[in-house]
């Protein structure tokens, strides 16, 4: 294949060998065909108007510094406390704050120019996430005219959530000027088609597309997934028991990040009530791994604290000097050690009140034996409910429902937990990760570019070619 691929995502792998499905999928399709990764530094620093060059081989990594100031209101503002609340039905949590919006624009245009710098006509390109919405926009003002294909990995917000925007016209216009929209399920493709919908600007088109401006955006769903086979080999692997002497009668795992999308409180909570109804003889616990996140962020000290104090309250109520109902664990686990967790556990609880897709589900449904499988307890919120209909579905919102699949899911039948996971890991395989990748990009290939805009052709000729009259100059690429 002739043209490179150009990633851009929030952070870079690291260096060696890659894990984790989404890396590893990507960093197969770019080194399959050639091309270049492209990330922010881990490190704030100057503003520059060059990439810093991390890694060449086996192909090219390039970062882009932010500044102190852009950190704070790029990253941990616009993109942390506005669009990921906002994406998440957290409106209550959305902090506007007028430079986190002029900075977040700033960023993306600065690292368009440096784009715009180095990209070759037959290049394409890949955008990952909510940190650059805007990046093909301000490609295209540059004269940047390749295919540029973007995924987003949260849900996609309804028209009310997108209300709570300073500008919230921006955001269709922004999206308007990819070729490809990736989105997580079916139930994201139709709220942004709504949205679509509801601008007068946009135009849908015969096959379903839809034109804005001179674009034409193609939105599409493509539910990631993970390695199945990979996952399941770590899974397989034998081991010592990581837990020694204090192995578990039975437990229940739980493996998320410490983001109040997740519904971690609910989940305890709900733990709680399944054990006010558990014989005195029963001693299940929950193990529950939770590494801290975006920790400069108000709303993540908040959850922090609160599941402290939940976790610590249950403990004192329930434990035995023989028995730790919650074993609460605040660190990532390594990815060999989670996947035999997951196997010996008799369920997983994943009880999201919002998630684009959510990983854990799927890596818990591929590490398990298939002759004596545990069983999945999925929020209906997360987007990998929409294809395992046959795990056992739950409003995160309803704690006793919550606790009354916990029941059901330690007292299964063999020969249903195995129907029930036979049928979830066929979705999961279907979605696997390398999959994924090679039908985005299939997709991307087969759009229609976006036709260069001579500088007046669009009648002022100061707009993006997916824009009809936005604030920026048509500039030269060079
Ligand atoms: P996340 O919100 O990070 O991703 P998720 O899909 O669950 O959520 O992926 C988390 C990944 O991190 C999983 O592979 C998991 O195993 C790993 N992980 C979590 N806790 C860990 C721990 N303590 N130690 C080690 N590893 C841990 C975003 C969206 C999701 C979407 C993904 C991919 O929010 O909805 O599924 O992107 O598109």
């Amino acid at each position: 294949m002739p043209e490179r691929l150009i990633v851009v995502s929030n952070r870079l792998p690291g260096g060696g060998k890659p894990s984790g499905g989404l890396v590893v999928a990507l960093h197969d399709a770019i080194a399959d065909r050639g091309g270049i990764w492209i990330g922010a530094h881990p490190e704030t620093g100057e503003a520059s108007d060059t990439f810093e060059e991390v890694e060449t081989t086996p192909y090219r990594k390039l970062a882009f510094r932010l500044t102190e100031e852009e950190q704070e209101n790029y990253y941990l503002g616009f993109a942390n406390s506005v669009l990921w609340p906002l994406c998440h039905r957290r409106g209550d949590l959305v902090d506007l704050q007028s430079e986190y919006e002029r900075d977040y624009i700033a960023v993306n245009r600065r690292l368009a120019r440096l784009i715009a710098d180095m990209v070759e006509e037959e290049d394409i390109l890949w955008i990952h996430d909510y940190h650059f919405l805007p990046l093909a926009y301000e490609l295209r003002k540059l004269g940047v005219f390749n295919r540029i294909g973007f995924f987003l990995h949260i849900p996609f917000p309804s028209l009310a959530d997108l209300s709570v925007l300073p500008t919230p016209a921006s955001f269709a216009e922004w999206l308007a000027s990819y070729n490809l929209l990736g989105l997580q399920t079916r139930r994201d493709v139709a709220r942004c088609l709504e949205m679509y919908r509801s601008d007068p600007r946009a135009e849908f088109l015969p096959d379903g597309t839809v034109k804005f401006g001179m674009n034409v955006v193609s939105v599409r769903s493509f539910p990631i997934g993970i390695d199945v086979a990979d996952f399941a080999r770590a899974a397989a692997e034998p081991a010592p028991s990581p837990f020694g002497r204090e192995e578990p009668d039975e437990y229940v795992i739980g493996v998320d990040r410490l983001d109040y999308s997740k519904g971690l409180p609910n989940r305890f909570h709900a733990f709680g009530e399944f054990l006010e109804t558990c014989p005195d003889t029963r001693r299940p616990c929950l193990i529950q791994i939770a590494p801290p996140t975006r920790e400069q962020v108000k709303a993540y000290q908040d959850i922090t604290r609160e599941l402290e104090e939940i976790a610590g309250r249950l403990n004192g109520r329930f434990a035995a000097l023989d028995w730790t109902p919650i074993r609460y664990i605040h660190r990532a686990v390594e990815r060999e050690e989670l996947a035999r967790l997951h196997r010996n556990a008799k369920a997983c609880l994943v009880t999201s009140l919002a998630d684009g897709m959510n990983l854990v589900a799927k890596e818990f449904v591929a590490a398990q034996d298939p002759d004596d499988p545990g069983v999945l307890i999925l929020s209906k919120f997360a987007g990998a409910a929409e294809d395992m209909g046959q795990a056992l579905l739950v409003n995160p919102y309803n704690t006793s429902e919550i606790a009354e699949a916990i029941e059901t899911a330690l007292d299964m039948s063999l020969e249903e937990r195995r129907q029930r996971h036979a049928a979830c890991l066929e979705a999961v395989e279907a979605s696997d990760v390398s999959l994924w990748s090679s039908h985005f990009l299939g997709m991307l290939e087969r759009c229609m570019p976006t036709l260069p805009v001579r500088r007046g052709a669009a009648g002022g000729g100061g707009e993006a070619p997916g824009g009809t009259g936005g604030s920026g100059m048509m500039a030269d690429r060079a």
